[in-house]
């Protein structure tokens, strides 16, 4: 991956330090981890942010201080070789950050459905918001092993689609702009719901707040 690239995928968060390498914090969360209960508890939400979240950013930080000093070096090799847990790391970053941010409990939002333009677009392409949210679910509940399931904004189809990625790979490796991400990486549910990921899947739309995924729709179509 060229820096610039690197760069921009890594938009979330991001701080320069005197260092040549960037460095990336953990976001604070707009609400306690009890908050999103009863469709995600407190336990998942507090290792989920505090454990697997940080130690995404971690190990972004400390693989982006390497590439920079093998890059300040002419290192070509050891660039290549991080380019991978630059991926997955800052996927995982990017990943998170826009996840908590299309969370809320009730109280605060979560739950809702789509109005304005993205209801509009919702139901011109899957029929109504029921049908949506089934075919979204159907789709996520599919990706084998460990992935995310998106909503995302096709720029050159100028249209929505539902995509699923592997792992931490981020939605814009499939072309589209991230709108809504559901993560079902087992442990964003096994705790709660063990092997039966499609009752998770269930759930989250209790606490999926409409108004962040309008305002994403609104940037990318603008
Ligand atoms: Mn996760």
């Amino acid at each position: 991956m060229q820096k610039r690239a690197c760069l921009e995928l890594l938009s979330a968060g991001r701080s320069f330090s005197a260092a040549a390498a960037i460095s990336y914090s953990l976001p604070s969360l707009a609400f306690d981890y009890a908050e999103l209960e009863p469709s995600v508890s407190a336990r998942i939400m507090e290792i989920h942010h505090s454990k697997h979240h940080q130690t995404y950013v971690t190990n972004l930080n400390a693989s982006l201080e390497k590439y920079a000093a093998a890059e300040a070096k002419k290192d070509i090799a050891t660039c290549i070789a991080l380019q991978g847990a630059i991926k997955f790391n800052g996927g995982g970053h990017v990943n998170h950050t826009l996840f908590w941010e299309n969370l809320a409990p009730k109280s605060k939002g979560g739950g809702g459905s789509p109005s304005g333009e993205l209801g509009k677009a919702i139901d011109a392409k899957w029929g109504n918001f029921d049908n949506f949210k089934s075919t979204m679910s159907a789709t996520t509940a599919a990706v084998q092993g460990s992935g995310w399931g998106w909503l995302g904004y096709d720029p050159a189809e100028k249209g929505l689609k539902i995509v699923t990625c592997a792992n931490q790979d981020p939605c814009s490796t499939t072309g589209c702009v991230p709108l809504l991400g559901i993560d079902v990486w087992e442990h964003a549910y096994y705790l709660d719901y063990v092997n039966v990921r499609p009752d998770y899947l269930k759930a989250i739309w209790d606490v999926v707040d409409f108004k962040t995924v309008e305002s994403r729709f609104a940037a990318a179509t603008k």
